[in-house]
């Protein structure tokens, strides 16, 4: 399934500071797939001190349907991932193939998928015969875990929030709103680092977002803030709505948020006071913070620099 595109119509003002050859990419198979989008698994050859290093890296691209807001908004994304600079806890740019050929993005390789996946493989034995928690209904897609590897602690949970807590931190000083934090939308790494992917894209939230699968029955309104919902409005203050919720995954291990209420119901549940009840594997501490998150009046939620302080803190505390 190799991707066979038309030259790129579009001159790309040559960087020499990211550039890379086409040559030394091999695509080696495809991991994701959106309408316009698609992102390969692939290696690359770096040199090093006349030494050559194979490295994984992803590849993302556009399909041969895109049009050309598609190429505009890919090449957005890449003004935005060079722009942001890089940090341990997000999807950082490798380099860019942007001469003879199709528009490349190489990007880190994240070995373990995404977070909401790797916390449902990795749930705990036991849960398996249970797995409605107390807190969420049963929802007809929750698909039984397949059991992996390490049971994971609370310690690991607590410092899964910390270091998507620490990338947020980074891009918020970056100026730079995502708009769609979910636990899908987090990487995780063969060493469970936590790399936060997407953060690049022009989105128009409402036209519902054609480069991320949203899982059947998940959708974005669950992780977005009242004020974004009604009048759609993203600031800093709604990607920590957002991150509130991913906590909630989190400390779910990936349980479906408000299972059973409609998106036209959601506004009304919220505006009346009511949250996500507290989820399993969650401290009160850790619960008051998701909360906080919550605040209707976006003025009164945390930053993500208190956020962080916070969770350092129970991660030193946790064990
Ligand atoms: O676990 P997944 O199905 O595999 O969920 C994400 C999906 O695409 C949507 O983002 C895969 N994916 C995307 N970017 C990368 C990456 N840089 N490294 C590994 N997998 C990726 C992933």
């Amino acid at each position: 399934c190799m991707p066979m595109q038309e030259p790129f119509e579009f001159n790309i003002q040559l960087d020499l500071q990211w550039e890379l050859q086409r040559e030394d990419i091999t695509l080696v198979e495809r991991l994701d797939e959106g309408f316009f989008g698609q992102v390969f698994k692939a290696d690359l050859v770096t040199c090093n001190n006349t030494r050559k290093e194979k490295m994984v890296c992803a590849v993302k691209m556009l399909k041969g349907n895109r049009n050309e807001k598609d190429v505009l908004d890919l090449l957005t994304e890449m003004d935005q991932m060079k722009r942001v600079g890089k940090h341990k806890n997000i999807i950082n740019l490798l380099g860019v193939c942007t001469q003879n050929g199709p528009l490349w993005l190489v990007i880190e390789y994240a070995a373990q998928g995404n977070l909401r996946d790797y916390l449902r493989r990795n749930r705990p034995q036991n849960t398996l015969c249970n797995l409605v928690l107390p807190s969420e209904g049963r929802n007809p897609d929750d698909e039984l875990p397949v059991p992996h590897g390490d049971t994971l602690t609370q310690k690991d949970i607590v410092s899964f929030a910390f270091q998507v807590a620490r990338g947020l931190e980074f891009l918020a000083q970056k100026k730079c709103i995502h708009r769609d934090l979910a636990a899908r939308n987090v990487l995780v790494t063969e060493e469970l680092v936590m790399k936060i992917a997407d953060f690049g894209l022009a989105r128009d939230i409402r036209s519902c977002d054609y480069y991320r699968k949203h899982t059947r029955g998940h959708l974005p309104y669950k992780w977005m803030a009242l004020e974004a919902m009604s009048d759609n409005i993203f600031t800093h203050a709604t990607d920590v709505w957002s991150f509130g919720v991913l906590l909630w995954e989190i400390f779910s291990l990936a349980g479906s948020p408000y299972p059973g209420i409609k998106t036209h119901e959601l506004v009304k549940f919220l505006r009346s006071g009511e949250r996500l009840d507290k989820p399993q594997y969650a401290s009160q501490e850790m619960y008051r913070l998701m909360r906080d998150c919550w605040e209707e009046d976006p003025s009164k939620r945390p930053n993500f620099r208190t956020l962080v302080e916070d969770l350092d803190r129970m991660l030193a505390e946790s064990s």
